[in-house]
């Protein structure tokens, strides 16, 4: 008997920003796997995690923030909710507005997002504006409407009702394990997801459900790495989509997660990025997104330049499925053997015959 029905309806809620008349907008979001990785764990002398964050219903975490907003959007009568996107808020947005029955706006730097992650937003009704541009124009844009029109911003960006529903992923693993563990790694776009896993790590202390907090190590990609290099990159680059952004809104929250924990904050190549991609799914059985591999470079690299020590306990946010980035998974290359329907002919194609 399944008895999930969502992290709104869950225990959790009441550390979300509801009062009991809020409306649950909700796919059953929340309560996703988190599995051991062996061989990640045998490869670096620790005890590593995966927090499959794609098990969400559309795909990836944006979803445990999206059932706050849209929930409190439709308690306070919006019709309209907005959003930037690197192509995850967006189908995130366009699949809970279309189950709240409201209609959403969304604005995607064009040619710049995974054709998965528009095509959600297509099927769920969504109006797409494909803004020539960057994400940060998007995001800058989508302020500017939201401050000037009946329309709701449902970004992350002083949104903290979006962050209190991301903070839950931190109670998951804090409940699955007993206790934080001693580094959570996450890759890091715009900044809101390492500053609402932080929080949510915060309030479980408080609250007595844990004794300690994590170090919290963020990874941005290398060609777009402002928060490593303390400055905007006015021309954000990689092939990471959905972590491709120059100004993160939510710099500051970003920046003090990793300050106060004890963590840090650094970049990883995109040829890392891809390695980790490769292996997530060749050894773990986890097909993520290229930007969900992040975390996994960014820890391979500190092993192999001998910053980790080894016995920690190291939890890693997988933050998006695979699935919605099929351009990138055949771009990396792939082999396949082509026969006839004759079942010897497949039998040789397979080394099983000569
Ligand atoms: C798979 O969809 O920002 O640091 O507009 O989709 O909280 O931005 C997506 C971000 C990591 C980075 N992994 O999280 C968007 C968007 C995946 C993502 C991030 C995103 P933040």
């Amino acid at each position: 008997m399944n008895t999930w029905h969502g992290l709104i309806n869950s225990d959790y809620r009441r550390w979300l920003p509801v009062t009991p008349d809020t409306p649950a907008i909700s796919l059953n979001e929340g309560n996703t796997p988190l599995l051991r990785s062996d061989h990640l764990s045998a490869t670096t002398g620790c005890d590593v995690w995966l927090k499959v964050e794609g098990a969400n219903p559309t795909g990836s975490f944006k979803d445990r923030g999206m059932t706050v907003a849209l929930s409190l959007a439709v308690e306070s009568g919006a019709e309209t909710v907005i959003c930037a996107s690197t192509g995850n808020t967006s189908a995130s947005a366009a699949a809970y507005a279309a189950r709240a029955g409201v209609s959403a706006a969304v604005l995607v730097p064009k040619g710049r997002i995974a054709l998965g992650k528009l095509s959600q937003a297509v099927r769920h009704g969504a109006r797409i504006v494909e803004i020539d541009g960057t994400f940060d124009d998007c995001m800058r844009v989508a302020r500017e409407l939201a401050a000037d029109h009946p329309v709701a911003l449902v970004n992350s960006v002083g949104n903290e009702l979006r962050l209190a529903g991301q903070r839950t992923v931190a109670y998951e693993i804090v409940d699955a394990l007993g206790e934080a563990p001693d580094v959570h790694c996450l890759p890091v776009g715009n900044g809101g997801n390492i500053t609402a896993t932080w929080g949510g790590y915060r309030t479980y202390l408080e609250a007595g459900r844990a004794t300690r907090l994590p170090r919290m190590w963020g990874f941005q990609a290398a060609g777009a790495a402002p928060l490593v290099h303390g400055r905007p990159v006015a021309e954000p680059c990689t092939a990471a989509s959905a972590i491709n952004v120059g100004n993160p809104a939510t710099w500051d929250g970003a920046v003090a997660a990793g300050e106060e924990s004890g963590g840090l904050m650094a970049a990883v190549s995109d040829e890392q990025i891809f390695a980790a991609y490769r292996m997530l799914a060749g050894r773990d059985g986890v097909f993520a997104e290229p930007a969900s591999a992040a975390g996994v470079a960014g820890l391979l690299d500190r092993h192999a330049r001998g910053a980790l020590e080894p016995g920690l306990r190291i939890v890693i946010t997988l933050s998006g499925n695979g699935l919605k980035d099929l351009d990138a998974s055949l771009r990396d290359g792939y082999t396949s053997a082509e026969t006839s329907a004759a079942t010897a002919d497949v039998a040789r194609a397979l080394g099983l015959a000569a």
